[in-house]
């Protein structure tokens, strides 16, 4: 089998260590093999990427909207192709990897145009004659590190604005996943920007990881993935003073009103909670039921549970693929047993599935009877697995939902406005849903939260020029 290689300074560098990548909805079908670099090889992409700034601004806007907007056609036009191997590698539907690759593509296009969009202000000094400049400019080096539950949209959300503001890139993608980012690293190094640019260094977070966070030569870090490496990835940058971004977990609430329309809330729940095989940071882990509808809403759930179809993610009937490994299955398979421990009742789902290959299958469990304080609703554990919590009223619903580490995403589905809007305005998470999945959002807009699920300035839209630039404030006398 041939090797995929890293990218580094312009040129495809072998290793002599390389991981394969395997299908989890079929273990003996190996995807592809990818070369692990070196310490000695991120050290010299770090070098390369430093060497490259200046030529890289001087290619100007122009340049740049057209190499993003030559990216974002060539993975548009490839959708077809791409999103089948990121089904195969990643384990989400087809429908959801070709949407993936879509979302993509347009990522890259946004940024083209976001690059023609570079503004500043020009405002009057308090001093005579002074003219005050207030501009916004590339912070450098971005060290891009990504998980695998998104192949290829995470690191177009990060490596188009970073492109866009005219920084270079040092790009380290989660290793279950290296088929998608070898393709898109591929698509990326044949639009013309200068060498050591954009870089690819496929390696384990221990190896290359390190170096990208302890490297004085990366000057800010953009990172999506768990609380634990989160946490070291802000200490490393605090300590060295590098900017850094980071995305975390999720427990996201999704509230159901006794007038909530049930077809609404139980299609919200089942995408929300099961779609993506559940692996979602926005994932609608806590549904959290008023208790006149409660009976009904159950007993849909349960229903439309038990209709979906789980299986290998490239035959089209299927709805839910597999879990994308054996660790992540196993973590699942122990959060059911910490849960059942707990005293809640396991209504649906949760065993091993056999298919025609063999595979990390699980059907979409539910749990009924939760209290919010049992850790199956406290901790993200990643997976196909929701609990239902039953409440009186709304200000109940409200602080239940408010009432955890993390806030990235919470919904509503109500029929009452002042309810929606009341939801709106006191919900603790960066992004608030009504009538809608908390998972599955649009690409022009911020994504981000608070508490424990982010830190730092907010992804994608427009608002990511706050981490990928930086200001500068010029006086001048005339
Ligand atoms: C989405 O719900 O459309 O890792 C995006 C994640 C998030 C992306 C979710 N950063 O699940």
């Amino acid at each position: 089998m041939s090797v995929f290689k890293n990218y580094i300074d312009g040129q495809w560098i072998d290793s002599s260590e390389v991981i394969e990548n395997i299908n989890p909805s079929d273990t003996k079908d190996v995807i592809g093999a990818y070369a692990q670099a070196t310490n000695e090889q991120a050290q010299s992409a770090f070098d390369c990427a430093k060497r490259s700034f200046d030529e890289w601004q001087n290619k100007g806007i122009q340049f740049r909207a057209d190499a993003l907007d030559k990216i974002g056609s060539e993975i548009l036009e490839r959708k077809a192709e791409l999103g089948e191997l990121l089904s195969r590698e990643e384990g989400k539907t087809l429908a959801e990897g070709i949407g993936e690759v879509t979302r993509a593509g347009h990522i890259f296009k946004f940024y083209a145009g976001e690059v023609l969009r570079l503004n500043g202000d020009l405002v009057p000094s308090v001093r005579p004659q002074v003219e005050v400049e207030i501009t916004r400019e590339p912070v450098g080096t971005v060290g891009v590190i990504t998980p695998w539950n998104f192949p290829i949209a995470i690191p177009a959300w990060k490596i188009a604005p970073a492109l866009a503001y005219g920084n270079c890139v040092v790009f380290k993608p989660a290793s279950q996943v290296l088929g998608s980012a070898w393709a898109l690293s591929e698509i990326i190094t044949r639009a013309g920007l200068p060498n050591g640019v954009f870089n690819l260094v496929m390696g384990a977070g221990s190896n290359v990881g390190a170096a990208i966070l302890n490297d004085n030569r990366v000057d800010a870090v953009s990172f999506t993935g768990s609380v634990t490496t989160g946490g070291k990835v802000a200490q490393a940058c605090t300590i060295r003073g590098a900017k850094f971004q980071l995305e975390m977990g999720g427990k996201n609430p999704l509230v159901v009103m006794d007038d909530a329309d049930i077809d609404v809330a139980v299609n919200c729940a089942i995408n929300g909670a099961f779609f993506s095989t559940g692996q979602r940071c926005t994932a609608s882990s806590r549904l959290i039921v008023q208790a006149g509808i409660y009976d009904r809403f159950v007993e849909a759930m349960k229903n439309g549970i038990e209709a979906l179809t789980v299986g290998n993610p490239l035959n089209t009937d299927t709805q839910i693929g597999p879990v994308i490994d054996q660790a992540q299955l196993d973590k699942d398979l122990e959060y059911i047993d910490i849960g059942i421990k707990e005293g809640a009742t396991l209504l649906a789902g949760g065993e091993v599935l056999k298919r025609e290959a063999d595979g990390f299958f699980l059907s979409p469990a539910l749990f009924v009877d939760t209290t919010n304080d049992m850790r199956i609703n406290q901790e993200e554990i990643f997976g196909p697995i929701a609990s239902v919590i039953k409440v009186n009223d709304f200000e109940e619903a409200l602080s239940v939902s408010n009432d955890t580490q993390f806030g990235l995403s919470a919904g509503i589905c109500t029929t009452s406005l002042k309810y929606a809007h009341q939801f709106k305005r006191r919900s603790q998470a960066g992004m608030v849903m009504v009538n809608l999945p908390t998972a599955g959002v649009d690409y022009h807009v911020p994504f981000g939260g608070t508490k424990g699920s982010s830190l730092g300035a907010r992804e994608q839209g427009s608002y990511a020029a706050e981490f990928y630039t930086k200001v500068k404030t010029s006086y001048i006398l005339s």
